[in-house]
């Protein structure tokens, strides 16, 4: 087994300090952090699906999530190694009645990365707070995460409040998540729908060169 189907193993295990160890080993081996976090998210997508035919449950899915977590803690610093003045600001979080955070986390690390001051507002945060917020924090971008279709429809709410303050022009919407997509984030009013970090993190680097 190479270093990235260890790391993959690992979190699929839920064995924290496992895929801690093989995170620093692929690493100091020299490995491309990209392809370590590929790794990772390849354990949690396996995770995903199991979940999905009811393979394992939610506390399998738990321990897979905390595993994960201590992978992301090593590369965290590194991605987000930028050294830069902060380019513009955002905000993100995650929807109302919506609690996953990992691909939010994610989200925010890349924009980090990409220079940007972030403020994260969490998980389970309703549409009046993201535009309280947006507004004190005078933020350029805001940017939103559901995992479920159930709550999905929180962002289309998030516009509403932003239309009905007579705000909506003041800030560029980004939304993402498993459920969403470029159509659905055209139907609600988004200015971008992004698949995943990485992209959400070249939308961001790209307005403030437009500015
Ligand atoms: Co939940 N869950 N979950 N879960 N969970 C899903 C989402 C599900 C697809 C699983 C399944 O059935 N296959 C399913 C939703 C089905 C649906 O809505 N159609 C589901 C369900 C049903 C539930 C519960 C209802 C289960 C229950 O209780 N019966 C419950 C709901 C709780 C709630 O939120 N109110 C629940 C609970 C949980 C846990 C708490 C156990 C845990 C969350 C832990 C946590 O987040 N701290 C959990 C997990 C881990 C998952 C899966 C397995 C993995 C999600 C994840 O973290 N993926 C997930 C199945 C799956 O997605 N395969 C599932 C890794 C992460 C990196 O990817 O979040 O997609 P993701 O982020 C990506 C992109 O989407 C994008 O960037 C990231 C990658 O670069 N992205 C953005 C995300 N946000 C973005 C924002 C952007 C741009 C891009 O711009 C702003």
């Amino acid at each position: 087994m190479n270093s990235f189907e260890k790391i993959s193993e690992a979190v699929q295990g839920g064995q924290a300090p496992e895929v801690k160890q093989h995170v620093q080993q692929a690493i100091d081996e020299g490995n491309d952090v990209n392809d370590v976090l590929d790794a990772l998210l390849d354990g949690m997508s396996i995770i995903g699906k199991k979940f999905k035919n009811n393979e394992i449950f939610v506390p399998e899915v738990l321990i897979a999530a905390r595993a994960l977590n201590g992978g992301l803690d090593i590369v965290k610093p590194i991605l987000t190694k930028s050294g830069i003045e902060p380019k513009g600001k955002a905000i993100i979080g995650t929807v109302e009645g919506d609690l996953h955070d990992i691909g939010k986390n994610l989200v925010k690390m890349m924009l980090v990365g990409a220079g940007l001051e972030i403020t994260d507002l969490g998980v389970d945060v309703p549409a009046e707070r993201f535009v309280e917020e947006a507004i004190e924090k005078n933020v350029q971008i805001i940017c939103i995460s559901a995992l479920l279709t159930t709550t999905m429809d929180k962002m289309k709410e998030i516009i509403d409040v932003l239309e009905n303050r007579g705000v909506r022009d003041q800030f560029t919407v980004m939304v993402g998540g498993a459920p969403v997509n470029a159509e659905f984030a055209e139907k609600i009013g988004a200015d971008y729908y992004a698949a995943d970090a990485a992209t959400a993190a070249e939308i961001a680097q790209k307005l403030h060169q437009e500015d």
